[in-house]
Parts: C-alpha cells; sequence; structure tokens
C-alpha cells in the first residue's frame, strides 16, 4: 500500500521547514470539529518527536465530546487568550494551518496570521488551497487533515515512536470527517491506516461512542419530535423537509448542536434524495437557517444556490432564507417542485 504523499523533494523542504524552526505554533478553523481538533494534536505529537514544542492555537471553543482525547488541556484559545496568542504568532518561525484553506476561515485570527512573519504551511484537504503560504500541502482527494498527517508522519519516519497521543487524535478526525466511515472513505489507503493505528492500541468502539454517543436527553427527544410531527415528504417520497420554529428549540431546551446531524435523518428513508432543514435563528428574526443534504448526484448545493441564497457542495449545501417560517416552508415545497425531475 502506497502510503506516502510528498515526492522526495517535498519531504526534503517540510523536513528542513521543520528542523529550522525554533517555535512552532500549530492552527485551525473556526468552530473547530473532531478533524480540526484531532489534526492539531497529533501534529503536535508528531513534531514532539522531531525535538520541537509546538504551541496549538484554536480560535475558538470547540465541543465537549472532543474533550476525551489527550493533550486538550494543551489547546489554548485564540478567544480567551487572544494577547499571549498573538505573541506567540507574531515570534513563531512557522505557522502550520490545518484543516483550512483560506486565512478567513480562522475568524479571529486572521489578523494575526497575517501580521506574522512566520512561514506558514498549509496542510488541508480542502478545496481552492490559499496559494500564500511557504509550503501548500493539499491533497483534496485525501479523507481529511488526520489522514494527511498520518501519512506525512509516516514519511517523515516517526511512526514507530508514536504512541496514543497520536493514534487517537488521528482516527478521531479521520472518523468524524466520513460519518463514521459511511462517506467519503472508500479509498483502501484508509483503511489500511486504521489497521496500523490499531496497532498502537487505541479503542476505536470507545472513540465512537465518546464523539457519537453523547445527546443529552433533550436532544435525543428533539430528534423524535421532529421526525414524528414536523417531517413533511414531496416529491412521491424523493425528498423530505421539516420546519423547526423558536417555540420547538425552547421546547427541548435547545444548546447549540442539537440540531446537528438531523437533517441526515431522513436519507435513511428508501427513496428519499434530498432533505432539507428549516431552522429559525434563535436571535435574529425572519432568519430562517437551512440546510441540505442529498445523495449519489442530485446538485442540493443548486438547490441552495436557486431557492435558498446559499451554496455549497453537492451533497451538502447551506443557505439563509429572510422571511417567516410559512414563507420559507413555501419556498421549500417550490424548490423541491423545480427540481422534481432531477429526484
Ligand atoms: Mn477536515
Amino acid at each position: 500500500m502506497q502510503i506516502d504523499l510528498l515526492s522526495q523533494q517535498e519531504l526534503q523542504q517540510l523536513r528542513e521547514v521543520i528542523v529550522a524552526a525554533d517555535s512552532i505554533v500549530i492552527c485551525c478553523h473556526v468552530s473547530p470539529d473532531g478533524d480540526a481538533i484531532g489534526s492539531t494534536l497529533a501534529w503536535a505529537e508528531a513534531l514532539k518527536k522531531m525535538g520541537k514544542n509546538p504551541r496549538i492555537i484554536v480560535p475558538d471553543m470547540f465541543p465537549d465530546f472532543l474533550r476525551w482525547m489527550p493533550g486538550v488541556e494543551t489547546i489554548m484559545r485564540y478567544d480567551k487568550h487572544s494577547d499571549e496568542a498573538d505573541a506567540l504568532i507574531a515570534d513563531a518561525d512557522v505557522v502550520f494551518c490545518l484543516d483550512f484553506n483560506e486565512l478567513s476561515r480562522t475568524d479571529n485570527m486572521q489578523k494575526a496570521l497575517e501580521a506574522t512573519h512566520a512561514k506558514l504551511v498549509l496542510i488541508d484537504h480542502h478545496l481552492n488551497p490559499m496559494k500564500t503560504t511557504a509550503m501548500t500541502i493539499s491533497f483534496t482527494s485525501v479523507c481529511s487533515t488526520c489522514e494527511i498527517v498520518f501519512r506525512l508522519a509516516w514519511q517523515l519516519g516517526l511512526f514507530e515512536s508514536l504512541d496514543r497521543k497520536f493514534a487517537d487524535p488521528c482516527y478521531c478526525g479521520m472518523m468524524t470527517d466520513t460519518g463514521g466511515f459511511t462517506f467519503a472513505s472508500t479509498r483502501p489507503e484508509i483503511f489500511y491506516i486504521i489497521c496500523l493505528l490499531l496497532s498502537k492500541g487505541i479503542d476505536k468502539d470507545k472513540i465512537y461512542r465518546n464523539v457519537f454517543h453523547t445527546f443529552s436527553e433533550d436532544r435525543l427527544r428533539l430528534q423524535g419530535y421532529i421526525l414524528y410531527e414536523k417531517l413533511e415528504m414531496a416529491a412521491d417520497g424523493k425528498a423530505a423537509f421539516f420546519p423547526l420554529t423558536r417555540a420547538d428549540l425552547e421546547r427541548f431546551h435547545y444548546m447549540k448542536g442539537d440540531t446537528e446531524g438531523v437533517v441526515n435523518m431522513p436519507l435513511q428513508i428508501k427513496g428519499v434524495r434530498l432533505s432539507i432543514s428549516l431552522r429559525e435563528d434563535t436571535e435574529r428574526d425572519n432568519y430562517i437557517l437551512v440546510s441540505l443534504r442529498s445523495v449519489d448526484d442530485f446538485p442540493a448545493n443548486e438547490v441552495a444556490r436557486d431557492f435558498f441564497n446559499g451554496g455549497g457542495h453537492k451533497n451538502a449545501s447551506g443557505g439563509k432564507l429572510f422571511c417567516s417560517m410559512n414563507e420559507a416552508i413555501e419556498i421549500t415545497r417550490k424548490a423541491i417542485k423545480a427540481y422534481e425531475d432531477k429526484l
């Protein structure tokens, strides 16, 4: 199995960048997810094996279900410690930018990253990587930044010396970016790498539970309520959508993240190819957040663009509407009708 990603010349360049750096910062995108946190932690472990002492700085809060990962206590939040973080970024020799493709994705950290004299090295798998960096390590067909980090560590010859502090977060990011290996995960390298990570003693079943089985009672009951009371089928059972009002959310003591993933659930119904969620913003009036999911070649991003002031990926898109929920429901029905022949 071919694990190497870089040419010998690129590998040498990366090694030189690392070896020459006295102070290293690793950062990721705003609202960090499993891949963002996992890859920063795993890369930090790899760099430690090269004798470095990198600092991880993330723009803001990350979810509680990532707190079990070894090393999370070393992560500095920019929004809480911006002065200290600014100094670290300004004095860094190298800043590794993980799991994002342009500096605006770091939100409040963008200015500091633009101002630093440090070499910026991108390690990412999103489309359209930024070009302004000292080295751009971008592989858009790789499932996650964690997988890239694994393969870089492997190619740098670090695998033998690494332990669970590397393997746990690395596996976590690969798992979360593929929905537990249910999408974007058919390449055999992924499972070869999992095999290697298992040899480090990771408990993959426990990692799954730590990340995915952490609902509050309210969150699970909200899902049940949505599916039982709110789901509306359309286009002869080939599309489904549901509206969530502020009152709905209040009834189930809504917390940020509680509706995450619910939009995928109608796709479990046989024949459904498009699912749309409409959610009233908790603060702004006449502001509806729209989320779209599809399967196969149905272009959810075109529906998002044409009807919901949005866009995104073919199978996962988003948008927003500035109207009442009743109007939003009408727009949704119209959108599905307009795309019925593609469903
Ligand atoms: Mn990612």
